[in-house]
């Protein structure tokens, strides 16, 4: 049976910084599960298989089984429902959330983080099969129970059209379609294997053009394995990292994920590197093309984009840019004597490629860069330390749930799910009886803090510092965020108004200290934060973004996500801590506030670019500004808000953003109107937030007892459609949401509403 290890290590090759708090991995051992756990296992299993169509997310149950095995844990109190919403009472709701706190507190794991999937992403598995494949290491790392529980996630995740999407909920592309359809034939699938799922995958990519009409980020993986030719690849020259950084656009002010992702592309493209040609790929070459693979216009090929993948077109100066690049500079750099230009620009690359797989512990900013630097890795030394290295790594970002095994589009989100489930904790002040779970979170949240900046010049290796911070995942990982380092910080300060007998002793102010400094450090002079960085150039860079699935990735922009986190953050430590940096982070709240004005839109919403999306941006827009000390009667943009939110309301009385509000930047309903738990949860925590019991409380009573109602038997919410979202266009799961959110706005909901006064 397969089984989820929390915090260990056990390979000679594995760095760690702190015991490896927060690493996730799934193994298997053929020795353990009773016939009872094999049968529920394939129970949910088939149960997901069956309703595939219909519910393309599955509900992490494998992990949650486990867990529930393992913790019997407390006596679980009789569900409750509600009537209509004069039926509500202060009981019915203590008791669901003590169900829901209960439930979700067997799911915590012995090093205080709640581990859960982070899948959804439909490109990232082929990037580990093909390097696998490329390197040799395929069997390796991937035992054949892997090998069947990615197949299985495959086939699972099919449309019925055959082709595959960016991500589980979305339509089929090209993008999608090729490379899953590549991953299954390099896992041992046969061109007509799966039942005809195989057959019915390769007619989609030729009744739309085929895989010469893949995109840019295809165009390369496909060109790696030997399926395509280089010259049908836009260039990616490597020399553009001797640029100096004076220029608007050199890789040091691009986003940091942009920057790392195209770094190790372009040591592949500087190298025109291509992987054994092997049987399979020579046969690759004829089931993937409408034309023979010798007769392709490579050159034509360039600019081709399946128009089910265009996302954000090219716009004309790109396509002169890389024509120029392709047909004037790269002649030069492949001869002498510009060659030698190109050889010490891919060096420059390798050392950028060593240093971010170094001060990552070999687990990388993301998973992309990920596998494509162990490529380099090895395409520049087959027996380096740096690839064996990287192997066990791999692990950290492999995910497994009923639908099949996944690979993750990060190595979890631990430290920001158990930032958020500590504040909804806090938020029913049932803590009480709790104590024992926020005492483990707070300890990993303690433990997930960096501790230091990165080694060296940080402005040679173009980072910001670090000191203070926490990372999304894991402090292993180690790239902080704006947000992950508020998010963690505002728990930190929660958990230290609680007794430290109930929850263990609080941080030193030293390292408070240190966060806060790392917080007013990445505030932008506009006000706004952005993600990991400072906004280092400007948007019009977005003109040479060559990705066409995703836009917004050049830069790092400013979100209201961030800033609003930042102003949450420095407010709530200004109220304990009143005379350090006092009036600097006095002006530094109230820029951010201005800016989260000036983005909100003439409709009273926010964008949200990292949730679905007006009701996520919304609720930060809101609790930004009252963090602030912005009121409903001071602030105009608090009363467009809750217009907004009001007129979104369903008639189910909850709310139900679709992912497509994120790509069309157009609120739009779930399908067939229905409601969301995690949406419910953000509408409600922002009009809470503004004040809104106060003037008419019916709305905030009928969302409420659309989530009491929600509540399964064991105190668990269904998982519903996917909430995460990250590029405008590509969606991610968020498995811990459905808990989380319920909880804190009827912990919100129970305290503010039921038993504040008037
Ligand atoms: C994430 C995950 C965390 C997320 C939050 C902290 C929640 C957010 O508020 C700020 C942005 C951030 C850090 C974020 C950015 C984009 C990421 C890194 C991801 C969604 C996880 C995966 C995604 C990454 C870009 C995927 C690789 C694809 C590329 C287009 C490079």
């Amino acid at each position: 049976m397969w089984k989820l290890k929390i915090a260990e290590g056990g390979n000679p090759w594995l760095r760690t910084l702190n015991d490896h708090v927060g690493r996730q991995i799934w193994e298997f051992d053929p020795k353990i599960g009773s016939p009872e756990e094999l049968a529920e296992i394939d129970n949910v299993r088939d149960t997901f298989r069956k309703y595939r169509f219909e519910k393309k997310h599955s509900s992490d149950l494998l992990m949650r089984i486990q867990f529930a095995n393992e913790n019997p844990g407390s006596v679980v109190l009789p569900q409750v429902k509600v009537k209509d919403a004069d039926d509500i009472s202060k009981d019915k709701v203590t008791v669901t959330l003590k169900r829901a706190m209960s439930f979700y507190s067997t799911l915590q794991a012995h090093d205080g983080h709640w581990p859960g999937d982070y899948g959804g992403p439909m490109f990232l598995m082929p990037g580990l099969v093909i390097t696998l494949s490329i390197t040799g290491a395929l069997n390796a790392v991937l035992s054949k129970e892997h090998k069947r529980e990615i197949c299985r996630y495959l086939y699972n995740h099919q449309n019925r059209d055959g082709g595959w999407g960016l991500h589980i909920e979305g339509p089929s592309t090209m993008f999608g379609t090729v490379l899953n359809y590549v991953t299954l034939r390099l896992l041992g699938e046969g061109a007509n294997d799966g039942q005809g799922a195989m057959e019915k995958g390769r007619q989609w990519i030729l009744d739309h053009g085929g895989a010469a009409t893949i995109t840019s980020w295809g165009k390369m993986w496909l060109s790696v394995l030997g399926v395509f030719e280089w010259s049908g690849n836009n260039p990616l020259p490597p020399e553009i990292w001797l640029l100096p950084y004076i220029l608007p656009f050199p890789p040091g002010r691009m986003w940091c994920h942009c920057r790392m992702v195209y770094l190790p592309m372009s040591y592949l493209y500087g190298k025109r590197f291509v992987g054994p040609i092997t049987s399979t790929v020579l046969s690759l070459r004829k089931e993937l093309f409408t034309v023979p693979y010798h007769e392709i216009d490579w050159n034509q090929a360039r600019n081709l984009c399946a128009k089910e993948d265009l996302y954000y077109p090219h716009p004309l100066i790109q396509d002169i840019l890389w024509a120029s690049i392709d047909k004037v500079l790269e002649p030069i750099f492949m001869r002498w004597p510009g060659k030698k230009l190109r050889e010490k620009s891919l060096r420059t690359v390798m050392e950028h490629i060593h240093y971010e797989d170094e001060n990552t512990r070999y687990i990388c900013i993301g998973p992309v860069n990920k596998v494509l630097n162990m490529l380099c890795c090895w395409a520049e030394d087959p027996n380096s330390e740096a690839f064996k290295l990287h192997l066990p790594r791999l692990n950290d970002f492999l995910w497994l749930a009923e639908d099949g095994m996944k690979m993750q589009g990060y190595n979890g989100s631990q430290l920001w799910d158990t930032a958020f489930a500590v504040q909804a904790i806090i938020s029913t002040k049932l803590t009480d009886e709790f104590g024992p779970t926020l005492r483990k979170a707070h300890m990993f949240i303690k433990n997930s803090q960096v501790l230091d900046d990165c080694p060296g010049d940080i402005d040679f290796w173009y980072r910001h510092i670090s000191k203070g911070a926490r990372p999304f995942s894991t402090a292993d990982h180690g790239w902080p965020t704006s947000d992950c380092a508020a998010e963690g910080f505002k728990a930190v300060l929660l958990l230290s108004k609680l007794p430290s007998e109930l929850v263990g002793e609080p941080l030193d102010a030293k390292r408070l200290y240190d966060a806060v400094n790392v917080i007013l450090s990445l505030q932008n002079s506009d006000g706004g934060y952005a993600t990991y960085e400072l906004t280092r150039s400007y948007s019009w860079l977005e003109l040479i973004n060559p990705a066409e699935t995703f836009g917004d990735i050049v830069i790092d922009y400013p979100y209201v996500e961030c800033t609003s986190a930042a102003i949450q953050a420095l407010s709530a430590f200004k109220k304990l801590y009143h005379d350090h940096r006092r009036e600097e982070i006095q002006l530094s709240i109230e820029k951010a506030a201005l800016f989260v004005e000036k983005i909100q839109a003439s409709d009273g919403s926010w964008y949200g670019s990292w949730g679905v999306c007006f009701t996520y941006g919304t609720w930060f827009g809101v609790k930004g500004l009252v963090a602030a000390g912005r009121t409903f009667s001071s602030c105009s943009s608090i009363r467009k808000a809750c217009d907004f939110l009001l007129s979104k309301q369903l008639a189910s009385a909850g709310w139900g953003e679709s992912y497509l509000s994120c790509q069309n930047k157009v609120y739009t309903n779930l399908e067939g109107n229905r409601s969301h738990v995690v949406n419910t949860g953000w509408a409600l925590l922002a009009l809470i937030d503004a004040g809104q019991a106060k003037r008419d409380p019916a709305p905030l009573h009928r969302a409420a007892r659309l989530l009491i109602n929600s509540q399964m038997e064991n105190g668990d919410f269904p998982q519903q459609e996917i909430m995460g979202v990250f590029n405008k266009n590509c969606m991610i799961t968020y498995a811990a949401y459905r808990n989380i959110f319920p909880i804190w706005a009827l912990g919100e909901y129970r305290c503010q509403v039921l038993l504040a006064p008037p």
